[in-house]
């Protein structure tokens, strides 16, 4: 539930770290597609060689033939390139609605909450990196394993007609039967105990009474405060027959994480992680969502270190015994967002699909360990 920037309360505002890279160089984005990737990416480059040699008439001439070929270039693609094309031609869903929000639950009075579930206020992103003891590691552990069963239980409520109130209530008996707190109630507001987001919505939608249909899919992300410490996870789950475009969003995102996950250890970059996710995505013609960030996480919910999913030049290294997650979301379209009036909700600006998959890490001299399974 972390996100850059202070412009909504939809996450914690990183006031000092956000402007820096908010502001920073632009970052090249591949654009929607293989094929027309291609293009935007030929056309300012060879026209910019030409003119420094050319001028008048001439040159128009030579952008003239210069543009045909590559109109030539684009009808003779790859087979490759032609089925990127033909998958990018995916049904296109109506835009997502809310539906109605039901009572809030109510949490039994000996469980332990998290101090930021007495304010409304939206805690601020904590400086401090959170690196574990081995008695910290167990209870990440512990907090992360039932983070995993809880996901993986609300995976298997997914299909059409459910609705994300149903899934909401499950999560939360779920976790309050076994002793912990659902993480996302009360923070900073946020009225449920689970994250839902379908189709375009690229993270913290909040369950209500809008029915799953057959072809969505719907992004579960689940937190548990267990004994002091968060385990923090999600998961994009299909729903009934999706297209193949959006079934290898979903496919591509996940392998993002895994491989994101695989180069991290004691003294690897932050910044690799960024570099390894783009390069996969930008491989299918998808984009990386910059807005949303994976964080520190233990016995505080979002802490430093910021893991931007991007192309990017975050300073620092990682550290022995150290925790965070990596939750990238990738998009078919448009990584621009636009957030509802509820204050959370956050979709894609052109309605392209977005997907997420979220782990809880453990760094170690040589890997990292996967804390949020079991
Ligand atoms: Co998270």
């Amino acid at each position: 539930m972390a996100q850059l920037g202070s412009s909504s309360v939809a996450g914690s505002s990183l006031a000092s770290s956000s402007s820096f890279f908010l502001t920073g160089r632009p970052l090249l984005r591949s654009s929607f597609s293989a094929v027309r990737g291609r293009e935007t990416v030929l056309i300012p480059k060879k026209i910019s060689i030409l003119s420094r040699r050319l001028s008048g008439l001439e040159e128009a001439m030579r952008i003239r033939r210069l543009s045909v070929n590559l109109i030539i270039v684009k009808y003779s693609a790859s087979p490759r390139a032609r089925e990127l094309e033909s998958l990018n031609k995916a049904r296109k869903k109506p835009p997502l609605r809310r539906g109605k929000l039901s009572e809030t639950l109510p949490v039994p009075e000996h469980i332990l909450r998290p101090p930021y579930v007495t304010t409304k206020l939206l805690p601020e992103i904590s400086k401090e990196h959170q690196i574990h003891d081995e008695e910290g590691i167990a209870c990440m552990k512990a907090a992360g394993e039932l983070a995993a069963r809880v996901l993986d239980f609300a995976g298997t409520l997914v299909r059409p007609s459910v609705t994300t109130d149903e899934i909401d209530k499950a999560v939360h008996k779920m976790i309050i039967e076994a002793g912990a707190y659902p993480s996302p109630l009360g923070y900073g507001g946020f009225p449920k105990s689970v994250c839902t987001s379908v189709n375009e919505c690229m993270c913290h939608g909040i369950p209500d009474s809008r029915q799953l249909e057959d072809g969505d899919i719907i992004n579960i992300d689940v937190t548990v405060f267990l004994s002091g410490y968060h385990g923090d996870t999600s998961k994009t789950f299909l729903c009934g027959n999706v297209d193949e475009r959006t079934k290898r969003l979903v496919k591509v995102t996940e392998e993002c994480l895994y491989r994101a996950i695989s180069i991290c250890k004691d003294g690897v970059s932050f910044k690799k992680i960024g570099k390894k996710i783009s390069e996969l995505a930008e491989r299918y013609g998808f984009n990386v969502v910059e807005r949303f960030v994976g964080h520190g996480v233990g016995q505080v919910f979002h802490s430093e270190p910021i893991i931007l999913h991007h192309r990017n030049n975050y300073p620092g290294c990682m550290v022995e015994g150290e925790t965070f997650t990596i939750e990238p979301i990738l998009t078919t379209g448009s990584i621009e967002c636009v957030t509802w009036d509820d204050g959370w909700t956050t979709l894609t600006a052109d309605g392209s699909m977005a997907a997420q998959f979220e782990h809880s890490i453990l760094i170690t001299k040589t890997g990292a360990e996967i804390l949020t399974k079991y």
